[in-house]
């Protein structure tokens, strides 16, 4: 199973510009022409680019540098160098670009959709420009300026309205199946989802944006199941949805064990908006589903089966009444 990368460090250098040319014009019959060295090529930029359909950042993992091509020189006859080629790296939307050594964040492409992070070195001036009236003979031309580096840390934060979570099983993938245009992949065993899928809910033309992140476990903050560190993707969200499998022995239970987890995270998603949906409403027990809606008087609490589309209509006038402050505009 590929890992799902979503964090890499890498140096990254913008090209060196091109060396300007010393040259002569050399003609048959003129036995010392005037200069005519050409410019060198500027150096080329380092550039970050959102792309929707790069999901992780497996395609820069294991790379320690990369680098963008360096201009090339000028030459005789004002022969201008190439600028040397763009180093563009393509990443998932979400993606923040930091200073390693600073923290400095530099690049969010939730905000932009691409970002010039080291521009290249000038290419230097051939001597062509170098002749003056007293001075007709310049030997000399400029070296081009060098690259700049940088030791650059990326992450993929998605950029999701709401978070799902929920143990392994709970029915997250098939939820977010049902309601958006994603098709992530769903299994009647645990942990079928391991790389966060991001799906949209669309109503009224409003949208809310819903992610989906592999299945929380007892024992998740100490690194049991595939542990906590898919939460950062919902750090972003407004509020997370809790997703409960109803036809599980203790429901209530469950709860608890999620609370905990996420309170282990901490990173302020413990005090998000939570909706708290039992699912499997088709294959529960009554008085289970019933104790379940009263364990949480303070709680927004829905019902749903996926399966079955029961409550899903409901669920989403929640989600977008939360999101929007709007819902289903019935007459009352
Ligand atoms: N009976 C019934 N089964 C459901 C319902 N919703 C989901 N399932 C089943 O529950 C199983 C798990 O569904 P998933 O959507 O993969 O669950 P998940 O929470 O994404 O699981 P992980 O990705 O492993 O955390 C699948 O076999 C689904 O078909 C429902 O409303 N009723
Ligand atoms: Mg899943």
């Amino acid at each position: 199973m590929a890992s799902f990368v979503d964090e890499v460090t890498l140096t990254l250098e913008s090209g060196h510009g091109g060396a300007g040319a010393v040259s002569f014009r050399r003609e048959k019959y003129v036995p010392k022409g005037g200069p005519d060295g050409g410019d060198g090529g500027d150096g080329g930029n380092v550039i970050v680019r959102r792309r929707e359909n790069v999901k992780t950042l497996s395609h820069l993992a294991g790379k320690s540098s990369l680098s963008a091509q360096r201009g090339r020189s000028g030459s005789g006859r004002n022969r201008h160098g190439a600028d040397g080629r763009d180093l563009v790296l393509d990443l998932p939307p979400g993606s923040v670009v930091y200073d390693a050594d600073t923290a400095e964040s530099l690049a969010d492409l939730a905000e932009q959709s691409s970002y010039v992070l080291l521009h290249g070195g000038r290419g230097g001036k051939g001597n062509t420009h170098f002749a003056t009236s007293t001075h007709q003979t310049p030997r000399f031309a400029q070296e081009g300026l060098p690259g700049r580096r940088l030791r650059a840390r990326i992450e993929i934060r998605l950029v999701a309205d709401v978070g799902l979570v929920g143990l392994p099983n709970a029915g997250k993938s098939s939820l977010l199946s049902a309601v958006s245009n994603a098709r992530p992949r769903v299994g009647s065993y645990p942990f079928t989802t391991t790389v966060p899928n991001l799906g949209v809910y669309r109503k009224d033309r409003l949208d809310v944006v819903i992610a989906d992140i592999p299945g929380i476990i007892e024992g998740a903050a100490e690194g049991h199941g595939l542990g906590l560190r898919f939460l950062k993707h919902i750090s972003r969200t407004a509020g997370l949805l809790y997703l409960i499998d109803l036809s599980n022995p203790d429901p209530v239970s469950d709860v608890h064990t999620l609370e905990r987890e996420i309170s282990a995270y901490g990173g302020g998603l413990e005090s998000k908006p939570r909706l708290l949906v039992g699912n499997k409403l088709d294959i529960a027990d009554p008085e289970r589903v019933a104790a379940f809606r009263d364990a949480f008087p303070t709680d927004t609490v829905l019902t749903i089966s996926v399966a079955t589309h029961q409550g899903l209509r409901s669920l989403g006038d929640t989600l977008l009444e939360a999101v929007h402050g709007t819902g289903n505009e019935r007459d009352t």
